[in-house]
């Protein structure tokens, strides 16, 4: 495999969705079948950069909007070198999140909020995990974090729908109201398909 390199893996999805306990279990499977891969969230709240963001999603801080939006880009950005090192990285919210949670906030549009981002590598697979309102609600009560409650998430969902409309990225649906196992399943599936086929191409940007 020398030169190879590993493929950029992103789920993306809602509150609630279930992407962390999926990344988790997909990078497990993934080391078992002998791949070299890592995991990585965004926001990566360690950073002094995620530290400002952390503040302001439990609400301790308050920021202007286009300030934290141009935060959680930065702080995409000082991993940069990480993104490009050639391992598999399976990463829990991307640049997609991005638009979606600020584009969501009353005057801003997707093209302004997806700009930061450009020039970021551009993930070989974005899987979305596809919750509905209603079965987001079965899962629970929201927490006490900024965006956690039911008309912000409406709002991000349409905006999540808005990008997959977007060609140049591989996107693929998961249906997240499944079983643990079954959606798991469908995405070890799907990222091992990908890891075949990228390591073949270039890494694009976005
Ligand atoms: P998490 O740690 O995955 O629960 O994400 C924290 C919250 O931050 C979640 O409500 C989604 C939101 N978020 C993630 N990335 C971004 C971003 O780039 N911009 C904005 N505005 N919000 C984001």
């Amino acid at each position: 495999m020398a030169g190879k390199r590993g493929a950029l893996i992103v789920l993306e999805g809602v509150d609630k969705a279930g992407k962390t306990t999926q990344c988790k279990k997909l990078v497990q499977a993934l080391q078992q079948s002998g791949q070299s891969v890592e995991m990585m969230r965004f926001p990566d709240r360690t950073t002094i950069i995620g530290q400002l963001i952390n503040a302001y999603l439990e609400k301790k801080s308050d920021l202007e909007d286009h300030v934290v939006h141009l935060l959680f880009s930065a702080n995409r950005w000082e991993m940069v070198k990480k993104l490009e090192q050639g391992t598999t990285l399976v990463v829990d919210r991307y640049a997609f999140s991005g638009a979606a949670f600020t584009s969501a906030k009353p005057g801003f549009c997707l093209d302004w909020c997806k700009k930061p981002d450009v020039g970021l590598p551009k993930p070989d697979l974005v899987m979305f995990l596809q919750l509905s309102p209603a079965q987001a609600a079965l899962r629970g009560q929201f927490g006490e974090e900024r965006y956690e409650t039911d008309d912000f998430q409406r709002t991000v969902q349409q905006k999540f729908d808005q990008l997959m409309k977007d060609p140049s990225v591989n996107w693929q649906e998961i249906d997240a109201s499944q079983s643990i196992e079954d959606v798991h399943r469908e995405i070890t599936t799907h990222s091992l398909n990908t890891i075949n086929i990228a390591q073949d191409l270039p890494l694009g940007e976005l």
